[in-house]
């Protein structure tokens, strides 16, 4: 059975992918052209009611009747229980999961968003507050994950769905203006992620129309 992913070319998008292909399931992606209002189509509505990727389905849902599932937190650990991978049944190893998780969906996505945001404001007397405010929040959060990962190899001790939620943001790190030469832990395990064959083609697969 074939999980439908819906999707365009983000962070929060590319999280699934790099996730179903870590865990070796079969998906395809339908684009969700955000730029073009694609996310307001009812029939999107009704599996993702905030109207926003991503999104997925899955025709074999815990009960065997199809279900969707939004909001890209929930798809992770909604996978990570479907197969059980990367979502560890010991309970510190589950919990540092969830903090790690709940970091990135509750600050390192939002926040680096903001940059992404304002930096694209042309008039640079409107754009400047917000700039400064949240590169500075958006560098505190790679110091806290620098200082995470000088004690651990992946954020919850071995490789877990927070990293896959992670990586899909740092992957942007050019974009908010962060350099990893600054933050040498973290990039150790960047480098590490971006190596791994199934994250590879996890920010490969095509997210966008030709
Ligand atoms: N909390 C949501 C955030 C998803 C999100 O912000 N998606 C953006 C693209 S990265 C989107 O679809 N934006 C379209 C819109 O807001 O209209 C999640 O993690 O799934």
């Amino acid at each position: 059975m074939t999980i439908q992913l819906y999707a365009f070319d983000t962070p929060n998008g590319r999280k699934i992918s790099v996730a179903l292909e870590e865990m070796g399931l079969r998906y395809d992606v339908h684009v969700v052209d955000i730029g073009k209002g694609e996310q307001f189509d009812p029939a999107f509505l009704k599996i993702s009611p905030n109207n926003k990727i991503p999104a997925i389905v899955d025709p074999q849902g815990p009960t065997g009747a199809p279900v969707s599932v939004f909001e890209s937190g929930a798809i992770l650990i909604y996978l990570g229980e479907k197969t059980g991978l990367f979502w560890p049944r010991d309970p510190l190893a589950h919990v540092a999961v969830l903090e790690w998780l709940m970091f990135q969906m509750g600050s390192f996505g939002p926040i680096p968003g903001q940059v992404h945001h304002f930096i694209a404001l042309a008039d640079h007397s409107e754009r400047r507050y917000g700039l400064e405010r949240f590169m500075a929040k958006t560098r505190h959060l790679y110091g806290v994950m620098d200082r995470r990962l000088a004690e651990h190899e992946y954020f919850a001790g071995a490789l877990s769905i927070a990293d896959f939620a992670i990586v899909s943001w740092a992957w942007r790190h050019p974009r908010h203006q962060v350099n990893l030469t600054d933050y040498p832990n973290v990039q150790r395990w960047y480098r590490a992620m971006m190596d791994r064959p199934g994250v590879a083609r996890g920010f490969a697969v095509p997210m966008r129309r030709a």
